[in-house]
């Protein structure tokens, strides 16, 4: 699938500080070690409706790793899916009387469209899972091989007892699970299943739903197992970031680990589970099935999209926090005294906000600090220090390079 287009990115002086992150399966911040190509794997959206903040701050969460990896010298591989068939996709597009294809079409463009605008860095790999029905079904032949699966009425699902470390991403209680596999999407009170936390790997062809000619008999993909296939052929085993948005944590992240391990016998299946906060409305996570959202389409019509971007930044990527308009406002302000800054002949040296906000940024991407360092220099500007002439631009390059904040 098409990805969207790359925005410039200045080169710094010298070079970024090695990167290191939550991982959710250490349950702490540990040190990203990548090789010279750093290879990270995000899920993407469903595209069923347009992207909102909440999505918008999780990916800004990932650009930012991709920014730090390459000022520290790596190549980044970044390889994303598209959730483009699948139970949500299929009942908005009945609903609406809209054929699914035409529905995930318009959603995936507007999502570039929104991507570009906050200056999201692309992925190299952009992959709809109608793209690779045959690889998807080629994994899950691979499980059924290992002995790690069973058929129910034509279902095929993942054995639980086959994953010998399940629980090892997400950490969680086996009652936490089975309530979380409830809410999002799984099926634990299906009759004849093994293990309620059995999970589906290829869901047989119903009538009036899409479906493919696999081994496996006509159907579709289950959730999981799409982002382990295009993860795999992309990327390969033991790549250094898997992520998304916290809400991902369990099943779909959980699910995942365990169809790799058993699939390449190799462990862990990415070197870090890596996962943003949600962004809430109205006291409510943000979501499509709630329809509490703020579309970034329209957000961006009110106000800069570069506000957009830094009024995200203010707040650090694991925490939860709640969009309320007047954050839009205030982002508009440190937009403009920014500008502002940028704009004098001569400031303060500015060396310390290039090794500050690298500083900040390798700390677990600790973006409000980054800002907070920007602020600092950017206040002395307007307080009418000068002094070095060159100061101003090599500012502009390095909000603009690390924090993908153009000027
Ligand atoms: N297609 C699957 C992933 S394979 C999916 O979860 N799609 S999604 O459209 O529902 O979400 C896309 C991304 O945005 C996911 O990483 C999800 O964790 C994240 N996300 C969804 N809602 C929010 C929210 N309210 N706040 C922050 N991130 C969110
Ligand atoms: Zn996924």
């Amino acid at each position: 699938m098409r990805s969207w287009s790359a925005p410039k990115i200045p080169r710094l002086p010298g070079a970024g500080f090695p990167l290191r992150l939550f991982d959710t399966a250490a349950g702490e911040v540990v040190p990203t070690r990548p090789g010279p190509t750093a290879r990270m794997y995000v899920c993407g959206i469903t595209p069923y409706d347009a992207t909102h903040l909440g999505h918008a701050n999780t990916y800004l969460a990932f650009d930012l790793i991709g920014r730090a990896w390459r000022d520290a010298g790596h190549e980044v591989h970044f390889t994303q899916n598209t959730t483009d068939v699948d139970d949500p996709l299929l009942e908005r597009a009945t609903q609406t009387g809209v054929d699914w294809r035409e529905l995930a079409e318009r959603e995936i463009d507007l999502f570039r469209t929104d991507m570009e605008a906050l200056r999201i860095l692309p992925p190299r790999d952009y992959v709809g899972v109608t793209e690779v029905i045959g690889q998807v079904a080629a994994l899950v032949e691979r499980l059924r091989e290992k002995g790690a699966t069973y058929t129910l009425d034509g279902d095929v699902y993942f054995d639980v007892a086959a994953a010998p470390k399940f629980g090892a991403v997400s950490g969680y209680s086996e009652e936490h699970m089975l309530a979380l596999s409830a809410e999002r999407g799984g099926d634990p009170a299906r009759p004849g299943k093994k293990h309620p936390l059995d999970w589906l790997l290829w869901r047989a062809e119903r009538p009036g739903e899409p479906s493919w000619p696999s081994a496996l008999g006509r159907g579709r993909p289950g959730w999981h197992v799409e982002c382990t296939a295009i993860a795999l052929a992309n990327l390969g085993p033991g790549f250094d970031v898997a992520g998304g948005g916290s809400d991902l944590i369990f099943p779909h992240h959980e699910c995942g680990a365990h169809e790799g391990h058993v699939a390449c016998g190799e462990w862990p299946f990415a070197k870090a589970y890596v996962h943003a906060g949600m962004v809430a409305l109205d006291g409510e996570k943000m979501s499509k099935s709630k329809g509490n959202l703020v579309f970034v389409s329209r957000l961006r019509r009110e106000i800069d999209p570069t506000a957009v971007r830094l009024a995200l930044l203010a707040h650090h990527y694991r925490a939860d926090w709640e969009w309320t308009a007047d954050q839009g406002v205030r982002a508009g302000e440190r937009l403009a005294r920014w500008r502002s800054a940028v704009s004098a002949p001569a400031g303060p040296e500015a060396e310390g906000v290039l090794r500050g906000v690298r500083d900040r940024l390798a700390d677990d991407l600790d973006a409000p600090g980054a800002l907070a360092v920007v602020d600092g220099w950017v206040e002395r500007v307007l307080a009418g220090e000068g002094g070095d002439p060159g100061a101003p631009a090599l500012v502009r390059d390095v909000v603009d390079a690390l924090l993908g904040v153009g000027l």
